[in-house]
């Protein structure tokens, strides 16, 4: 069964250009997209996106940061998304991520990890809301979609 998850591209990806290198990822492991926006990040949404870190040492630079420029939200879909986008993402900290993850291959700090996804179906649907109007997520089939599974 397809399931969907949130990606958003943060200010950093966007400035340092790597908006298509890391679409090109997604796209080329089967995700397709079903939504995808550039867009500023208010203060307000901000805080309701990142409300479990209200509090934190971080959660002024990170609301710094994350309202800092453009970022990138988009919907990915495909069978086990929620975990195989996580996978591909690699750790928060970029400087423990993996070789070969998105954070392992482009950042070097948490606090400028270019990325973040969902990490439970729960989550996405929570943050998909936030990002998108339900009219903006499309239904479409893709060509390679036969090839993908058995
Ligand atoms: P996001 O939400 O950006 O994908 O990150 P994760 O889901 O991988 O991790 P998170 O929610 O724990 O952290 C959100 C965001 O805060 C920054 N951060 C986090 C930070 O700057 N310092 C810290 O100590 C932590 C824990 C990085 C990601």
């Amino acid at each position: 069964m397809a399931e969907r998850t949130f990606v958003l591209l943060k200010p950093d990806a966007v400035q340092r250009g790597l908006i298509g290198e890391i679409v090109s990822r997604f796209e080329r492991r089967g995700l397709k997209v079903t939504a995808l926006k550039l867009v500023r990040v208010s203060r307000s949404l901000g805080e309701t996106y990142y409300a479990e870190h209200k509090g934190k040492s971080f959660f002024e630079p990170l609301m710094a940061y994350i309202a800092a420029g453009p970022v990138v939200a988009m919907v990915l879909e495909g069978e086990g998304a929620v975990a195989v986008v996580r996978k591909m993402i690699g750790k928060t900290n970029s400087a423990d991520a993996d070789p070969g993850t998105i954070r392992g291959d482009l950042a070097l700090t948490i606090g400028r990890n270019v990325i973040h996804g969902s990490d439970s179906a729960d989550s996405a649907k929570r943050e998909v809301a936030l990002f998108f109007r339900p009219d903006e997520l499309l239904s479409y089939a893709r060509i390679d979609e036969t090839w993908l599974r058995e």
